[in-house]
């Protein structure tokens, strides 16, 4: 199947940094055949995918309510995402279990919603270093997608993205063995047609050999992806 490599920006960088990283991405983008897909912070998504027009880059948000509308300030809705011109959007990423303690099944309501109104989820599980060390890693990814995947995910082409929390932005990443061992795990949770994609501490220098695993589609890149020749030498590495 076809790689994605999305980056997600987090909560970083200006509407400035944000549109020259879109134009660099763009502009680097053609001869790249995996799927490219770019993730700003929410204010930012509307001028990124002006910037994308046309391009073969997606857009994505990195959250999304599981109501449409209404009273919850500061939330952003699936249709306002899609209204912007993202097609993605990131759910039940660790950064957001930990800070606004997201459950397995708001992240599944989230993601009926989002499917409802244009956007791809992409789901994101993964395990502590303590539930590493405890041996746990695959139970928990296996509850984490018993509970998080709603009905019709792999239908209308939903992501799996596993990011151990421990990998995420510390530069350190599990063995090949072990991404190896956890994508086989996932793969047969989700069946043959689910994109799986590894993240956490992805960077150009490891990429090719993450990339080449079994079971991996692609990558769900964060540090790296503010550098647009690093984002793009990742997905060059996708083949
Ligand atoms: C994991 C990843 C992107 P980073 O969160 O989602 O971030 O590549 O910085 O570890």
């Amino acid at each position: 199947m076809r790689p994605l490599i999305a980056g997600n920006w987090k909560m970083h960088g200006t509407l400035r940094e944000a549109v020259t990283l879109a134009e660099a991405v763009r502009a680097g983008a053609g001869g790249i055949s995996a799927e490219l897909l770019v993730c700003p912070p929410a204010p930012y998504v509307h001028p990124v995918a002006v910037a994308m027009l046309g391009q073969p880059v997606a857009v994505g948000g990195q959250d999304c309510h599981l109501a449409v509308k209404g009273a919850h300030t500061g939330d952003v809705a699936a249709p306002m995402l899609r209204d912007c011109g993202a097609t993605y959007v990131i759910l039940g990423h660790s950064e957001r279990r930990a800070d606004h303690g997201e459950t397995d099944a708001v992240v599944k309501a989230k993601a009926v919603t989002a499917m409802a109104h244009g956007l791809t989820p992409i789901i994101c599980v993964g395990e502590t270093l303590a539930q590493r060390e405890a041996g746990q890693a695959e139970a928990i990814v296996r509850a984490q997608v018993a509970g998080s995947l709603p009905d019709g995910f792999a239908a209308a082409g939903g992501v799996v993205a596993y990011e151990p929390v421990w990998a995420i932005g510390t530069g350190k990443t599990p063995s090949e063995a072990d991404i190896a061992a956890i994508h086989a795990t996932l793969r047969e949770a989700v069946g043959g047609t689910t994109r799986l994609l590894y993240g956490g501490s992805v960077k150009p220098g490891n990429a090719v050999a993450i990339l080449a695993l079994p079971h991996v589609d692609g990558a769900l890149v964060g540090g790296a992806s503010l550098v647009a020749e690093d984002f793009l030498a990742i997905a060059r590495a996708a083949g």
